[in-house]
């Protein structure tokens, strides 16, 4: 087995809906007698073609129809467990996106419901800690995010903290600053995404008006000298997604990516694999590729992997133990 898929990492930025794969969606649809608008195999497959953010996103919203039990959601989870235990994944901060489910009339008992039965599970099974964050959709208002948030809290559900996803560019932080605000009051971690299609302003906006700790992507980052020089004093984590900012044209090419640039500049980044059965690869995919172009050695995968256990909420005992 390659070093990348054994060293013993955590991933920080994946979407449970992202790892719904085509057969296991045709499978949910047949279960749940719903007819997709691309009812086989190869024509939902030859839907994968995305150009942006938002073309990927028209895909990854219209495809969760297919999620309605708990055991939709329980199944969902543990597949991507299963992947990420072969991939050396041995803490996962999962996000998922509450308001994607209520908008499609699913409760939120039943999404939440689901993914945690199969979180519960996760050490026991796969050696796997876990931790879910709620995603909000930032082109959903501040008033959406709010009341589902409430309704999470007042559920008791068993979440660990909020994240920010969805269409970033016209829908920056500022937006949000009493959602994360009410958040943090209520004991949570904050992470968003920020610099994936936006600009560099929404990373430092991410951090100075919403308090985030993590920046999901923040490639953009770099385009901008004092924020690099920030980034790096206070080492605030960054989850990148090489396979993904490739696939939705983030970056023209893998060869054009900028982590070789943000790990020069001394930034805190580790590797993660985002929406991985859209984006064609689970982590050891992302980490595989980065090797075969950039010729990463043992130094540099060790460098990434430790960011990652690092950079987690994992406690700090579980830390010890993967460091
Ligand atoms: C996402 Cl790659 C990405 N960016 C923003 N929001 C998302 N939701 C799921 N994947
Ligand atoms: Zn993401």
């Amino acid at each position: 087995m390659t070093i990348h898929a054994t060293l013993p990492k955590a991933e920080l930025h994946l979407h449970i809906e992202g790892t719904l794969e085509p057969e296991l969606i045709l499978e949910l649809a047949a279960r749940n007698n719903i007819t997709l608008p691309h009812p086989t195999l190869a024509e939902l497959r030859a839907q994968y073609e995305f150009t942006d953010l938002q073309s990927f996103l028209d895909l990854y919203y219209a495809n969760m129809a297919v999620l309605i039990t708990e055991a939709d959601f329980a199944d969902m989870t543990r597949a991507y467990l299963r992947r990420a235990q072969a991939a050396g994944v041995r803490h996962a901060e999962i996000m998922f996106d509450p308001q994607a489910h209520l908008g499609r009339g699913i409760p939120l008992t039943t999404a939440v419901g689901g993914i945690e039965s199969a979180l519960a599970g996760s050490e026991a099974e796969f050696g796997i800690t876990t931790g879910l964050i709620a995603a909000f959709l930032r082109d959903e208002t501040e008033e959406s995010a709010l009341a589902v948030l409430d309704e999470l809290l007042a559920a008791e559900a068993p979440i660990i903290g909020i994240g920010l996803d969805s269409a970033e560019v016209g829908n920056p932080p500022s937006k949000f600053i009493r959602l994360f605000r009410r958040a943090r009051e209520a004991g949570l971690r904050l992470v968003a995404h920020a610099g994936e299609e936006g600009d560099a302003s929404y990373v430092s906006d991410a951090l100075d008006l919403l308090g985030a700790e993590r920046i999901d992507h923040g490639i953009r980052a770099i385009e901008d000298a004092a924020l690099v020089k920030r980034l790096a004093a206070d080492q605030v984590p960054l989850t990148v997604c090489p396979l993904s900012n490739v696939r939705l044209r983030a970056v023209d090419t893998l060869a054009a990516h900028p982590l070789p640039q943000m790990l020069s500049s001394g930034l805190n980044v580790c590797v993660n694999s985002d929406d991985p059965a859209y984006f064609g690869g689970y982590v050891e995919q992302n980490f595989a590729s980065l090797v075969a172009e950039f010729g990463f050695g043992t130094d540099i995968l060790e460098r990434l992997a430790g960011n990652s256990i690092r950079s987690s909420f994992a406690a700090d005992a579980r830390k010890a133990e993967l460091l």
